[in-house]
């Protein structure tokens, strides 16, 4: 998913990390007063891509704040057995790192602006480790409770949820009441519903190689001709107006 501001994900596991630091780049080129964080799970960082971002980015000083969102899992395998380093705010090796309670939502909230100030303000890179937990497994082929116990997960979610213990410290200083936050609760639902409802009611993507094309190319440049494939005749990659 794209929006204003957000670029989206990758299907290729920590590519997302050099596409961060090419956003910054742009930052920079540009002279806006900006920054981009890139966000990569601990299975990501041990993409060898990863430390190439890291050195361009350190080189450059690019205005890129790396975010290893390290919830202790990778897909299936804990990462005390997948990575020779698991304080992953120290693989910058020279590029200063930060590691932040990822369960604490106001401690998340006043590290990244500080990692935002540090960046937009010409020092370069940081690598920030957020340290969090995966209730969940990493996908539908994943159930998530073959390489733990499950009282590992219920003790993490009944004494270490991030949106538990902001509700509790907002009923605690009187910030919110408990029905504003029940209010709160409802909204977000009928938001996800509805936009469910109405991605499930879109047309589906036009089955042809046509859509690989489009927003790619400026309009009328197009290739005529892909190598290793037969074009239909009269086929033309330009998309419609
Ligand atoms: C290059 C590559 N290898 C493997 C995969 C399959 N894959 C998708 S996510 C993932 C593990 C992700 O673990 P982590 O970075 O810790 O993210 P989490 O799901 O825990 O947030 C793997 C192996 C992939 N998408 N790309
Ligand atoms: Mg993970």
């Amino acid at each position: 998913m794209f929006v204003k501001g957000f670029f989206g994900g990758n299907g290729i596991v920590g590519a997302q990390v050099p596409v961060g630091a090419g956003v910054a780049f742009a930052m920079k080129y540009m002279k806006k007063k900006a920054c981009c964080f890139t966000l990569y799970g601990d299975g990501a960082a041990n993409q060898g891509q990863v430390f190439e971002a890291f050195n361009m980015a350190a080189l450059w000083k690019l205005p890129v704040v790396f975010g290893c969102e390290n919830n202790k899992y990778g897909m299936g395998t804990a990462a005390s057995r997948s990575s020779a380093l698991t304080e992953y705010h120290q693989r910058g090796q020279y590029i200063p790192g930060i590691k932040v309670n990822g369960m604490d939502v106001l401690a998340v909230a006043h590290a990244s602006k500080y990692a935002r100030e540090h960046a937009i303000n010409g020092n370069g890179p940081l690598v920030m480790e957020f340290v969090t937990y995966r209730y969940g497994g990493h996908s539908m082929s994943d159930p998530g409770t073959t390489y733990r116990t499950r009282e590992e997960i219920q003790n993490m979610r009944s004494t270490n949820d991030a949106i538990q213990g902001l509700k509790t410290k907002l009923l605690e200083w009187g910030v919110v009441t408990e029905s504003a936050l029940k209010d709160i609760d409802k909204q977000a639902r009928k938001k996800v519903d509805d936009e469910v409802a109405e991605a499930e009611k879109s047309p589906e993507p036009e089955p042809t190689p046509k859509v690989l094309f489009e927003d790619i190319y400026v309009h009328g440049t197009e290739p005529q001709f892909v190598r290793g494939r037969i074009l239909e005749e009269n086929y033309s990659y330009a998309p419609s107006p």
